[in-house]
């Protein structure tokens, strides 16, 4: 009898795809091309799941074009990519890869946090370059980690571990605004206090973002979220390209209105923007938060049990839109 057919949009760890081809007839993209639109539909044709990450965006139109899909599953835990509505219109699970990549990316957040603060790259490269010839009193002098304020937008689970991190590793005062507020026993044990936006913006020494991205949360610091915040602090973005407006940072960066930026994710990734390349107090990577080695098979394993929990026995473990199952009307 001939397995149900999956695509696998992007490279991933060959004992994953093993584990999935025990379950259906897998088609990979080991070479890791980066399909368009037209091509991954034209990939999807007749199979039931697709295995994808954040860079591949699952709309109406692809929908349409597949209409045996029965599951997406996403190897983040963002999802912004996925048009939930049109997913849930069409009958078609969709699935994210939450709590397996909380604690690092809180982790990364932490180190983004440092190296900003601390002038890590920035030194870095003037050592490399052979420009280091004596001991100055205030050589790449940084700000202070312990001891400061840690502002947090966006209190899900990783927010959540920051803030522990700060409040009981650096001895942080830690502030955060979130659409709803945490319970208090929450509260207590990330030793963190709830303020609103503008409060947070004016105190905070560090702030981290880490909220996810939507049309409501777009340019959530843009100009005159920047000019609230003091000119020492720093801004960390490990959430989504979108919610910083880039070009209002490379200028705020530029007249010294923010002491540094760490950001991991860009609008328009993977193109960054020109004044963020070139200004020097800023740390850049390139969407690696969750980027540590088990983190990372942690994600793809839970993408992987999600399709098979779903096309097998019916149930996935992760579902964004269950009523798609119940109210879709996907061909079986
Ligand atoms: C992913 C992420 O690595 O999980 C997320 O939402 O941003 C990252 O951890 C990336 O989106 C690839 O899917």
């Amino acid at each position: 009898m001939n397995k149900p057919g999956i695509v696998i949009a992007r490279a991933v760890f060959p004992q994953v795809i093993e584990r999935l081809a025990q379950h259906f007839e897998v088609l990979s993209n080991q070479d890791d091309n980066l399909w368009s639109p037209a091509e991954l539909a034209a990939k999807s044709q007749g199979r039931v799941g697709l295995f994808c990450t954040a860079s591949e965006r699952v709309d109406a139109a692809l929908l349409q074009a597949c209409p045996t899909l029965r599951i997406c599953a996403n190897m983040a835990v963002g999802y912004n990519n996925f048009d939930l509505d049109a997913m849930t219109a069409c009958g078609v699970l969709a699935t994210n890869a939450p709590g397996v990549l909380t604690e690092t990316t809180a982790d990364f957040g932490f180190a983004l946090l440092m190296a900003t603060a601390r002038r890590v790259c920035e030194s870095e490269h003037f050592l490399r370059a052979g420009h280091w010839t004596s001991w100055r009193y205030d050589l790449f002098a940084g700000t202070d980690i312990h001891g400061s304020t840690l502002g947090i937008l966006g209190m899900g689970r990783i927010g959540q571990g920051i803030a522990r991190r700060g409040a009981h590793g650096f001895g942080m005062r830690v502030i955060y605004h979130n659409r709803s507020r945490l319970d208090q026993a929450t509260e207590a044990a990330c030793g963190a206090s709830y303020v609103d936006k503008n409060e947070l913006l004016a105190m905070a020494d560090h702030l981290v973002l880490v909220l996810p991205y939507s049309a409501q949360s777009h340019h959530s610091i843009g100009t005159a979220e920047l000019a609230r915040m003091k000119p020492t602090a720093t801004l960390i973005n490990i959430a989504r390209g979108g919610i910083v407006d880039d070009a209002a940072l490379a200028l705020a960066l530029q007249q010294g209105r923010l002491a540094g930026a760490g950001l991991d994710v860009f609008e328009g990734e993977p193109a960054v923007h020109p004044g963020l390349l070139g200004a020097s107090r800023v740390v850049l990577t390139p969407h690696i938060a969750s980027a540590s080695v088990p983190t990372r098979l942690a994600m793809a394993d839970l993408a992987a049990d999600n399709l098979i929990g779903f096309l097998v026995r019916g149930e996935a473990l992760t579902a964004l839109n269950p009523r798609a199952v119940a109210t879709g009307s996907a061909p079986g």
